[in-house]
């Protein structure tokens, strides 16, 4: 037998790992065939616990590694693969996975060149690709360095991992928990410019049977699954399927307890009336309550020329008050920056919603995903996009040994109409809005207030908040100015006249884009990272700064 190792580090943290789902598919399918199943034998690791070198010294006679490559993981697993040719000279290094560059031939080539011990890489489905290079490697044909997958049509081909393969790596691994994914269906018909759907955005959607989705549901209720990702990425797209399979899936919670937790990964972008959307909200937030995240509306930004140069099909925006429940906020998510994207813009973006309670904002920054049409090197060179690399930071395994190699991920700062001084201006803005406007807002909204663990810890800034909140209505209400105005006033004050909320401010805006993502965190709920020791401190003069910005105007 030879031997195959399938490497997917994941994420773990309080004991709790992501199940190596992708690897797990591969290994499913190719032991469907005879011939692989007779000759080879496959081991996953998705954890290492000692350090790489040793990891790689420890692997008993490799034939094969193949390496599921991500954002999170792809310089590690870089890493062990120059060790694994440095010990192993005849093993063969076989890359795939999002992060395993083909959108630019130049940077596929770059790739092979800065990695020469990586033998062969695959884009797209893996599946059958994989199974195909063993079957070559039995008959002692040569690899194609560069491996374009064609689509498969039959999913249901697969068998699920959620049968022997999950029970083998739970035996193995028996001090942790998995999180896992489901996949329903496979495929997503746009096109964002920003988003690299596993390489099959702009394509046709293809279903997994319906009795294996059910099978795989029962397996996470089974085996009392802490977390449920459902990786499709229009969920509700196929109107009736799609809400059958949820309401299937919320009567297992209802009535076992688990999966315990949800989160879905995309929502259907199509009119509200051909799909089932909001259906699937409701039902979901009313079986698992505070097991499901706030239900996410996926905007990414509302302005015509941002949307058009992302080519983001845009069709809930219209209907959002539809999505408005009084049990539940839901959160609009938008994405900066991107190109189109000014400071007056994005302010119109993140304000959008600011007097009502029942919406809450998240903005996300934006990666170059490396196999992103935002990538394309035209689509770079129209928009003078700018990058810069910051490390991946808290979302990392807490395992120490891991720390070996720094993972990395680009962000884009700046375009054409967009200066990178702009950008962090934009942050800053929305900084404000969530220390000084949107706190007390959550605090209106009670439910938030305990979904936020926010409690009288917090109680000096909700009191500068109240004022902030107060007087802005109170003008809005008697006066000719608006929030907007209000809110751009109030950060030209902080950029211009030293007080201790700008200490804050400067503090914060000196940090963008140097440290890891956590600052972007930071500007979205800044009351989750409250300094007490700061805030008791400076509590008068906090008073006084926001007593002067009032009476000056
Ligand atoms: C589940 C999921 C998550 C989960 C868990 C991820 C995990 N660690 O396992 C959670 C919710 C945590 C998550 C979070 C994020 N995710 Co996510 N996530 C997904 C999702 C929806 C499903 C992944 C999946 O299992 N797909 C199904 C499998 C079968 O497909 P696949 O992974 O592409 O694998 C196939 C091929 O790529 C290939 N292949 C894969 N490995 C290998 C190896 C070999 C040797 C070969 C030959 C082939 C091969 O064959 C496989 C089978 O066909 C994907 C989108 C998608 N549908 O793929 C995004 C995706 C993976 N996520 C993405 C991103 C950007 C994120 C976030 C950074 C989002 C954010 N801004 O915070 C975070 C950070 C994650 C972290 N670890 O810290 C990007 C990744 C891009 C990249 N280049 O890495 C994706 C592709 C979505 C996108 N918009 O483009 N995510
Ligand atoms: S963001 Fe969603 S809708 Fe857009 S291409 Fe990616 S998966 Fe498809």
């Amino acid at each position: 037998m030879k031997n195959i190792y399938l490497i997917q580090l994941t994420e773990g943290g309080s004991g709790i790992w992501h199940f190596p789902y992708s690897v797990a598919m591969l290994q499913s399918y190719c032991q469907t065939i005879s011939k692989i199943k007779e000759n080879y034998k496959f081991n996953i690791i998705f954890r290492i616990e000692t350090n790489f070198k040793q990891f790689v010294e420890n692997l008993d006679n490799p034939f094969l590694i193949g390496y599921s490559s991500y954002l999170w993981n792809s310089k590690r697993h870089l890493h062990i693969a120059k060790y694994v040719k440095e010990l192993y000279p005849d093993c063969i290094n076989v890359i795939g996975g999002p992060s395993f560059p083909n959108i630019n031939q130049e940077d596929t080539e770059l790739f092979f060149n800065q990695n020469p011990f990586i033998d062969a890489g695959v884009s797209g489905e893996g599946e059958k690709a994989f199974s195909s290079i063993l079957l070559k490697l039995l008959n002692n044909e040569k690899l194609d360095r560069h491996i374009r997958a064609e689509r498969i049509d039959d999913l249901n081909a697969i068998p699920s991992p959620y049968g022997d393969i999950f029970q083998e790596l739970k035996e193995k691994n028996k001090d942790i928990e998995f999180e896992c994914t489901i996949e329903t269906d496979r495929g997503c018909p746009f096109k964002c410019a920003f988003c690299d759907w596993g390489s099959l955005t702009q394509q046709k959607i293809k279903q997994f049977d319906i009795d294996r989705v059910f099978f795989e549901l029962n397996k996470m209720s089974e085996n009392k699954i802490p977390k449920l990702q459902l990786a499709s990425a229009n969920l509700g797209i196929f109107k009736e399927r799609d809400y059958e399979i949820v309401d299937y899936l919320c009567s297992l919670h209802e009535e076992t307890g688990y999966p315990q937790r949800l989160t879905e990964s995309g929502v259907s972008k199509t009119p509200n009336n051909k799909n089932s959307n909001l259906k699937i909200r409701k039902r979901l937030k009313n079986a698992f309550k505070e097991y499901y995240h706030s239900p996410r509306m996926f905007l990414q930004s509302s302005n015509e020329e941002v949307l058009k140069n992302i080519r983001r099909v845009d069709t809930y925006r219209n209907e959002l008050e539809l999505f408005k429940d009084d049990n539940y906020r839901t959160a609009l998510e938008l994405l900066f920056p991107m190109p189109g994207h000014t400071y007056d813009r994005f302010i119109d973006d993140a304000i959008s919603h600011i007097t009502d309670n029942q919406f809450i904002t998240n903005v996300m920054p934006v990666m170059m995903l490396p196999n992103a049409p935002m990538n394309d090197k035209l689509y770079r060179e129209k928009f003078n996009i700018k990058t810069v690399s910051v490390t991946w930071g808290e979302l990392m395994a807490v395992y120490p040994q891991m720390d070996e190699v720094v993972e990395t991920v680009n962000l884009l700062i700046s375009f054409n109409d967009l200066p990178f001084n702009d950008t962090k201006k934009c942050w800053m803005f929305l900084w404000i809005i969530n220390s000084f406007y949107n706190l007390k807002k959550i605090k209106n909204f009670s439910l938030s207030m305990s979904e936020l663990n926010l409690n009288e810890k917090n109680s000096i800034q909700t009191n500068i908040s109240d004022v902030f909140f107060n007087k802005t209505n109170q003008l809005v209400n008697d006066t000719e100015y608006t929030h907007k105005d209000i809110f751009i006033k109030f950060q030209d004050f902080l950029e211009t006249d030293f007080n201790v909320i700008s200490h804050m401010y400067d503090k914060l805006k000196e940090l963008l884009y140097k440290e890891d993502l956590v600052t972007f965190k930071i500007c979205n709920r800044p009351y989750l990272f409250y300094d007490e020791t700061f805030y008791d401190h400076y509590e008068k003069d906090l008073h006084q700064t926001m007593k002067r910005f009032f009476n000056a105007l």
